[in-house]
Formats: structure tokens, C-alpha cells, sequence
């Protein structure tokens, strides 16, 4: 792939112009308004806004690796790794630093600059915490920036790992406040921004985003981009994730008869998402292999500058590392890393 590298892999969020402190909330409303607009007009405006803060267009690579499988105790009614649903995932225990590190060094040599645990934990206890910092320690001393999604954390779990060197930590908003009580019932959404503060309070990057395709109103969806965007300050990371319909989750089973959400509208969240968000990556995240190549270069231009890579995202699939390089090259779209030894 190209041998342009325009990040080195451990340096940090940087947008190339600096993002001038927000001139206000961002209203449900404004967010909606902008959502509304005729598609074009849309994409033309948040593809002006992402050219000004990130001439460089590139798109980053971060790869996922699920380090504890299944077996968690939430109800999140997407997902497959909740005891709660039969969706044929076997709960594991958390894995060995020396397969980690394997799995860490070859999303490298594929060309990630960002590796990303996750642990389907509702929150971890203070040895998982030490066992999670470890990974860290070893992931980064690769050269990779570091990002763990392991559930609610304490101040001093959030400590604990920005001691070790976690540069970046996931937790979703999921959904608009209104939407969110009718996917989960086991965490609160105040558990989640209180989980946000603790993170950005230890000095840890946040990558916060959500979920769209789930039977939300487009309101809704303006609603979630409305909190991501009043977040003081924004998210750095902010994933998007279009429903991955997984057999034996009550959305799955309560969504059959419904059409999926028409990628336009992905499209459209994109979009609000780097106007409110100029400075943040926006992480064209779950889904895409059901989006399609030419969905995937909307949501480019409309903003979207990171992806996760690699075949599998949690539990799920992903399109493969081959495909993806060649999706970007087809784009003439540069990326973060550079591809050393890739597979396939
Ligand atoms: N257990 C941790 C937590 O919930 O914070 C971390 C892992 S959890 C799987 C991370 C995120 O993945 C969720 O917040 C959700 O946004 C996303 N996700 C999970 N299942 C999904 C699905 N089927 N389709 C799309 N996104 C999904
Ligand atoms: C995020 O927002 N999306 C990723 C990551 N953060 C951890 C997870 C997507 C999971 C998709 C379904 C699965 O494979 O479990
Ligand atoms: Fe557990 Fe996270 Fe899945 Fe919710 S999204 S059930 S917290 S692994």
C-alpha cells in the first residue's frame, strides 16, 4: 500500500489546526437542522470542515482485539457477548500477555497505529485493572497508541491505567438519552458520563461515540450527536457504529421484519458528526461490511477519518485487512501506518 506515513505511530491526537474552544452547546435542534439538510449540501459542508482541520486526509487504522470474551453480566440489547442472550458466544477468560502481544505486533506489521482491548465487562475489578495494565505496558512499548474499552471504571482504575501508559479509553454513549433506556436496563447513562469524567480526569484520551440503526428516530440520532458534542471537551475518538444485526439479541430478534437503517442516514451522522466535532477522529466503526465500498467513500468524504481494521471487530466480522487496503488505495487515501508484513 502507500509508503506515506503522516503520524508516527505513538504520537497523539493532533488535528492540524488547533480547534478554537466551541461557541456553545450544540442544540438537539441545530444538530437535527443540520441532519436535515439536502444530502449534498450536507456532505459538501462537513467535507470543507474536515479539509480545513485535517489537510492531510488520512485515514487511521485501529484494530481491535477482544481480550475477555462473552459471559458479561449487562443486558445491552445489541449485544452478542451479554449472558443474558443464546447467540452461540462462549464466554472466556481474560488472555495471556504473550498472545496479546502476538495479536499487538501483527495489527502493526498489517500497518494499525492503534491497538484496542476490549473486556466484555460491566466494570472490572482492581486485579483485572493490573492484568489490563500490563497489556498496556507491553502494547505501547511496541510503538502502538493504546485503547482499552473494559466498562465503567473507578478514579483510580482510570489512574491505574493512565500510569501505565493507556493513551485512548472507549465507553460509548450508545444512543440519545431518550432512546437509551429501551436498549439497556443494567447501566444508566449517567454511569456512562460518570465513567467519561474519571477517564478524562486521569489524562486519558476519550473515544466516546455510538450506535445508530438500532429503531432510533433521526432526532434521536441528532440527540446522540448532541451529547458527543457537548461533551467538555469533545471526544477525541468517536466511533460510529451502524448495528451489527447478531442472531439471539432481543434487536436482532425485535428488528427482523424491519429494513436496516439506509446507509445514507450513516452517511448523514457522519457528517454532523465532523461539522460539531471538527478536531476529533470520527471512526467509521461496526457495519461496514454491510455499508459497501461506495457508502464507505461517502462517509469519507463527509468525514470520517479512522476505521477499525482487521477481520474481526469483537465478536463479530469485519472486511478484511486486504480488501480495506485496497478500498483506500482505490480512494488514493493515505493512511496513519505503514503496511511492514501484512497477511493475505
Ligand atoms: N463492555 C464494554 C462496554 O460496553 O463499555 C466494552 C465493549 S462494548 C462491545 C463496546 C461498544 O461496541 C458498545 O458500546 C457498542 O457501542 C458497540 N457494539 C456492541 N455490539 C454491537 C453491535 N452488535 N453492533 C454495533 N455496535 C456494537
Ligand atoms: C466501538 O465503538 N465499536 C467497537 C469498539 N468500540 C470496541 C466494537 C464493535 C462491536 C461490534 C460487534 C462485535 O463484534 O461484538
Ligand atoms: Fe457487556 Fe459491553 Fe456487551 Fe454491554 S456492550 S453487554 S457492557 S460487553
Amino acid at each position: 500500500m502507500n509508503a506515506a506515513v503522516t503520524e508516527s505511530p505513538i504520537q497523539l491526537h493532533r488535528p492540524a489546526k488547533p480547534v478554537a474552544p466551541a461557541a456553545g452547546p450544540w442544540t438537539r435542534e441545530a444538530v437535527l437542522a443540520l441532519m436535515e439538510k439536502p444530502f449534498m449540501e450536507l456532505v459538501q459542508q462537513a467535507h470543507a470542515v474536515h479539509r480545513e482541520h485535517w489537510p492531510d486526509g488520512d485515514i487511521e487504522l485501529a484494530s481491535l482485539l477482544s481480550v475477555k470474551t462473552g459471559g458479561c453480566p449487562e443486558d445491552c440489547g445489541y449485544c452478542p457477548q451479554s449472558v443474558h442472550y443464546d447467540t452461540g458466544v462462549d464466554a472466556s477468560k481474560l488472555m495471556a500477555p504473550d498472545a496479546v502481544l502476538e495479536a499487538a505486533r501483527a495489527a502493526q506489521q498489517a500497518g494499525a497505529t492503534r491497538f484496542c482491548m476490549g473486556a466484555a465487562w460491566r466494570s472490572p475489578n482492581d486485579r483485572d485493572v493490573e492484568k489490563v495494565a500490563e497489556l498496556v505496558r507491553g502494547v505501547r512499548g511496541l510503538g502502538l497508541q493504546t485503547c482499552a474499552t473494559l466498562g465503567m471504571l473507578s478514579p483510580s482504575q482510570a489512574g491505574t491505567l493512565a500510569e501505565a501508559g493507556l493513551d485512548y479509553y472507549n465507553h460509548n454513549l450508545d444512543s440519545a438519552p431518550d432512546f437509551y433506556p429501551t436498549i439497556i436496563g443494567t447501566r444508566q447513562y449517567q454511569d456512562r458520563l460518570d465513567t467519561l469524567k474519571n477517564v478524562r480526569d486521569a489524562g486519558i484520551h476519550v473515544c466516546c461515540g455510538g450506535i445508530v440503526g438500532m429503531g432510533e428516530t433521526r432526532d434521536q440520532r441528532a440527540g446522540l450527536v448532541a451529547e458527543l458534542a457537548n461533551l467538555n471537551p469533545p471526544p477525541e475518538s468517536v466511533p460510529v457504529n451502524d448495528l451489527v444485526r447478531v442472531e439471539g439479541t432481543p434487536l436482532a430478534e425485535g428488528l427482523k421484519e424491519s429494513a436496516p437503517l439506509d446507509p445514507f442516514e450513516v452517511v448523514r451522522v457522519i457528517a454532523a458528526a465532523r461539522i460539531t466535532m471538527p478536531g476529533s477522529r470520527v471512526r467509521l466503526s461496526a457495519g461496514r461490511r454491510e455499508l459497501g465500498d461506495g457508502i464507505q467513500a461517502l462517509c469519507f468524504m463527509a468525514g470520517a477519518n479512522s476505521i477499525f481494521y482487521g477481520d474481526k471487530l469483537l465478536v463479530t466480522g469485519n472486511p478484511d485487512a486486504e480488501g480495506d487496503r485496497a478500498l483506500l488505495q482505490r480512494l488514493d487515501l493515505k493512511t496513519t501506518g505503514q503496511v511492514v508484513a501484512a497477511k493475505g
